[in-house]
This record gives structure tokens, C-alpha cells and sequence, in this order.
């Protein structure tokens, strides 16, 4: 059966450029710093990015905790918005692993967090609390509905940070779509920020991979911890060559995606009890939910998959659609088409 697979832009296939490079990819041992693929890629992210350095990492879970783990030490404190992805979805690694103590300030709307409220939450200096040394941010917003974080927020954080002597990292696995929303280079969205981990195997498309970015001397004790967690890989030229063909070749089609989103939503503002604000797509991202108690979300989630339409669940009330590369306007139509119908037949 054809399928249109919505559950997440990470279930996305290697493009054949990647395959190709990836086939032709020069490599050596990388914990030897002897791989050729994999150092260009550092070098290019940390270029793009605008930063001194790079280290390539197994996933966005693993880049975050390596950031995490070389701002922190045990008992520090980290603030983070309560819908951060690396205080829900990432096992709680940080806290696990690195004894660090999180501190959740409310999110907004559109994922940023208020700076006084964030400002309130750093720890005085006092026998009784942890220190802070770190504020975690994350743009695109995930479970805000990949909303697009606004510069000037970040930039206000980012002044509180520095009067208080605190660093901040950034959750950036979707940030080269938050890059194309606001139509600057990612490296002004890295400007705000002392580390940024990004993603290539989300919109980007690559088969594996993030990287964590930072000052020089950051990132050289960020890869001894990448060694600690065990990832440290050898011929990883394999995978980075899919990387520099996602950094170098994916990147402007996000707005593809976008503009997929937008539609989506717009059509699903068309179908009866279907509640969506088509306002609030910012990206390549779609919540949505449903006014009539008869369309809950498992059986719509089971009429859609009987379909070919594949989604998740954000929560019991709302789904999570997300466009990627692979996914095309017309399968944004046939997905519209699969709604109507399991609508239809379910407030029968
Ligand atoms: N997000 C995945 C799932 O884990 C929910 C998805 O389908 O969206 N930061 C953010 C903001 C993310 O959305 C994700 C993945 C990660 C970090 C972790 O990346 P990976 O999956 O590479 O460990």
C-alpha cells in the first residue's frame, strides 16, 4: 500500500547524492582524529554555525547530554522549559548520567521562555542550593509545534545568562528550519548562544547523526565525554558524508516542507470538528485535534494507518503531523482526502 508516513521528519530515507557519497566517502579512525569526512564535516558545521568547533555525535539525544555533561558537573543546576525535549523525551539522561539537577521554568506559547521567570529561577548564591550553570533553550520548539523561538528572546536570555555568569545551550535539532522561517543564516540564531547540538538526520534527511558545536577548548573536553558515553566511532567518514551532503544540499528545501505544513493545516481547517490553527504552523509541523468526542485519537490514529496515513500522537487529545522531505503536496492532498473520509465514517 503507498503510505504517507507523518509521524516525524526523522523517518526520512538518504537522498541518492548521500548514498553516493556516502559509497565514495574517504575515511580513517576517528577517535584518532584520522578521518578525513568526518573533520570536514566539523569543520563545516562549526563554520555554518559560526562557532569555533564541532563534534560529531551519534544522535540528538547523545549531543545534548555531551553538552550538557561538559557545562555541568554533578549537583549544578540546568534551567529548561517544562516542553523541553531534553526534559520529556530524552530518558533523563542529564540527570542520570551526570548527577545535574534540572530546574523547568514554564514554556510560552510559541516555545521561548519569559526571561524574568527565568532570571527568577537562578539560584542566589546560598549554602542550601545547587549553583546554576546552565540555561537548555530549544528552537524549533517541538512540542510547542515546532514554532520558531524569536531572536529577540534569545537574545534576552541570553543577556540574563551573562549577568549572571550562567551559559546557555541550545536544543537546535530542528534549527536550520527555524534558520529558513525567519530567512536568516543559522549562525545568527547561534550568535544567542555559547553551544548549539543540531540534528542532520531530521529535515536534513541524513541517515545518522548531530553535531555539537561550541567554543575550541568546550569541545575538546566535549570528546573526551563523547569517548566516556561510547561514541566514539572509527570510520565514521560513512555517515558524515551523508552529513556534509544534508548541510550543503538540504537545507533551502525546508521551506517545501513549511509550505506542505501550512497547507495541511489549512485543509484540516476545512473539515468539520477537525480544531487546528493554521496560524500557529510555523514550520513543518501540525497539531491538531477534534471538537466531536467520537473521533478519539486511537481510532482516528487506526482509520488513518487502514488509509496508509501514518501519525502520532502528541497527548490523548492531539496529533503531531510532521512534512519532510519525501513527502510531497499531493500526498499532503491524499492525507486531506484519508481525513474526510475516517471523519466521515467515524461521527457517522
Ligand atoms: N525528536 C523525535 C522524538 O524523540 C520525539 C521526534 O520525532 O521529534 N531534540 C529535539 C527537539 C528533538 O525533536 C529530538 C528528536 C531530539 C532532540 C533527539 O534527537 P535523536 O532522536 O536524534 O536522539
Amino acid at each position: 500500500m503507498y503510505t504517507i508516513d507523518l509521524r516525524s521528519d526523522t523517518v526520512t530515507h538518504p537522498t541518492e547524492a548521500m548514498r553516493k557519497a556516502m559509497y565514495e566517502a574517504e575515511v580513517g579512525d576517528d577517535v584518532y582524529g584520522e578521518d578525513p569526512t568526518v573533520t570536514r564535516l566539523e569543520e563545516y558545521a562549526a563554520a555554518m554555525l559560526g562557532k569555533e568547533a564541532a563534534l560529531f555525535a551519534v544522535s540528538g539525544t547523545m549531543g545534548n547530554l555531551i553538552a550538557m555533561l561538559t557545562h555541568c558537573g554533578r549537583g549544578d543546576e540546568i534551567i529548561m522549559g517544562e516542553f523541553a525535549h531534553t526534559f520529556i523525551y530524552e530518558v533523563g539522561g542529564i540527570s542520570a548520567l551526570g548527577g545535574a539537577h534540572i530546574h523547568t521554568v514554564p514554556n510560552l506559547a510559541d516555545g521561548s521562555l519569559d526571561p524574568q521567570k527565568v532570571e527568577e529561577a537562578i539560584r542566589a548564591e546560598n549554602i542550601h542550593f545547587p549553583p546554576t550553570r546552565l540555561i537548555c533553550l530549544e528552537n524549533t520548539h517541538n512540542r510547542c509545534g515546532g514554532t520558531v523561538v524569536p531572536l529577540e528572546s534569545m537574545a534576552q536570555i541570553q543577556s540574563v545568562a551573562r549577568r549572571h555568569g550562567v551559559s546557555v545551550h541550545l536544543d537546535g535539532a530542528r534549527v536550520f528550519n527555524a534558520a529558513v522561517a525567519l530567512n536568516v543564516p543559522v549562525s545568527e540564531i547561534a550568535s544567542h548562544v555559547d553551544t548549539v547540538q543540531f540534528c542532520l538526520s531530521k529535515g536534513l534527511a541524513a541517515p545518522v547523526g548531530s553535531l555539537v558545536v561550541g567554543a575550541a577548548e568546550f569541545i575538546q573536553r566535549a570528546r573526551k565525554l563523547r569517548k566516556m558515553l561510547g561514541g566514539g566511532m572509527r570510520q565514521a567518514g560513512v555517515i558524515a558524508a551523508a552529513g556534509l551532503v544534508a548541510m550543503e544540499q538540504m537545507v533551502e528545501r525546508l521551506a517545501d516542507d513549511h509550505a506542505n505544513a501550512r497547507w495541511l493545516a489549512e485543509g484540516l481547517a476545512q473539515i468539520a470538528s477537525v480544531s487546528v490553527d493554521p496560524g500557529r504552523v510555523q514550520t513543518n509541523m501540525v497539531m491538531f485535534g477534534f471538537s466531536d468526542p467520537r473521533l478519539t485519537i486511537p481510532s482516528v490514529q487506526q482509520g488513518l494507518a487502514a488509509e496508509g496515513v501514518r501519525i502520532n500522537a502528541l497527548d490523548a487529545e492531539r496529533f503531531r503531523a510532521v512534512t519532510h522531505y519525501g513527502i510531497t503536496a499531493d500526498d499532503i492532498d491524499r492525507t486531506l482526502l484519508a481525513v474526510r473520509r475516517v471523519v466521515t465514517a467515524l461521527a457517522a
